[in-house]
């Protein structure tokens, strides 16, 4: 026996993720049903061996399923709050939920015990939040943080399969001086970098850089952390890298904080510069962990630290977590029916 699980975006870059933890990490599956938006349905995907066929998202897809996880985009709105009815615990990787006082905003290595106060959604927060906040809560709990600056390299598939296939068509083009026609992204960025992600909001900030900064306040339950972010798209095809500068309260050695997030659960620390050790996007892609390296003392400030952290987006800041979130639903027994 297991649980009656609903992947809604199944066929989707995040989707075919997800399908791939749950088999990894043995996820007790018992029926197992793949939905998507009518364009997929007919999609062919494998699980254990087993063929299942995608099926168009509709209101009775949720019947008798225990718990939803939602690969992100529109049907989170139109289908989350009416799985929640139906009694099934809904995971939800889009922003729409995420900044709701009443749904949970979780990352299992830093604020696991959120979980427990859901009321049928729980939200993964966005990628390159993930991404950061896990070093970061290492360093708040062990020495107080005042600031943050960072600043990401974002690879393309953060924009799904579309943004993969771009990069490729962009890369021949520009190699064999065809047209470079762009879609999904606002330029050429093949042998680029484009700083926007997401649409511009207050201050001329966008909403990419906004989330970075709400999202982390919640999930480390500090509304007054000073964040600020710039975030860019990088011709990398998986894995997004950021550039963190840290000011703490208390001072921390540069050796000290190796030995904190070395320390930190789901933490990969990768520095030897000696050694031209560091993580990179291309090394890092497949991997559930968040790699940390070029950790330094901040040479400009009393009490700082710069990092360079880099992780699977699609795994640890998308389908990992929101699997480990579902693995949390059932260790404290918050499932919403028996
Ligand atoms: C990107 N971070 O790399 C975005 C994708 O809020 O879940 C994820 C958007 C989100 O383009």
């Amino acid at each position: 026996a297991g649980y009656n699980v609903i992947v809604v975006g199944a066929s989707g870059a995040v989707g075919q993720e997800i399908l791939q933890v749950l088999e990894e990490r043995n996820f007790p599956v018992g029926e197992l049903k793949l939905c998507a938006t009518a364009r997929s349905a007919g999609k062919e995907m494998l699980f254990k061996g087993k063929t299942y066929i995608v099926e168009e998202t509709t209101p009775e897809s949720f019947d008798g399923m225990e718990i939803a996880l939602f690969a992100g985009g529109a049907a989170s709105t139109e289908f989350g709050p009416l799985a929640a009815e139906k009694g099934v615990v809904v995971i939800d990787n889009s922003s729409h939920f995420r900044l709701d006082p009443q749904v949970p905003l979780v990352v299992p290595e830093v604020n696991p015990e959120d979980v427990k106060a859901h009321k049928g959604i729980i939200a993964n927060p966005n990628c390159s939040t993930i991404i950061m906040v896990v070093p970061l809560k290492a360093i708040y709990d062990a020495a107080g943080i005042k600031r943050v600056v960072v600043s990401t390299y974002q690879a393309v598939s953060g924009a799904g399969a579309e943004g993969i296939a771009e990069l490729t068509e962009h890369t021949r083009a520009a190699l064999d001086g065809g047209e470079v026609v762009p879609s999904k992204f606002q330029y050429q960025i093949a042998f680029n970098l484009i700083p926007h992600i997401d649409v511009f909001q207050e201050m001329d900030y966008t909403k990419e850089e906004w989330k970075m900064v709400k999202e982390t306040r919640k999930i480390l339950h500090d509304d007054n952390m000073a964040i600020t972010a710039t975030t860019v798209r990088v011709p990398v095809y998986r894995s997004h890298s950021e550039s963190i500068n840290i000011e703490t309260v208390r001072k921390v050695t540069a050796n000290e904080a190796k030995k904190i997030l070395e320390d930190f659960p789901g933490v990969i620390v990768q520095d030897s510069p000696a050694d031209k050790v560091y993580p990179m996007p291309l090394y890092t892609s497949g991997n559930d962990e968040v790699f940390v390296g070029r950790i330094r003392e901040d040479n400009s400030l009393d009490k700082g630290l710069n990092m360079w952290v880099v992780a699977d987006q699609l795994r640890k800041g998308a389908a990992t977590n929101a699997v480990q979130i579902a693995e949390l639903v059932i260790k404290y027994g918050c499932l919403l029916k028996k």
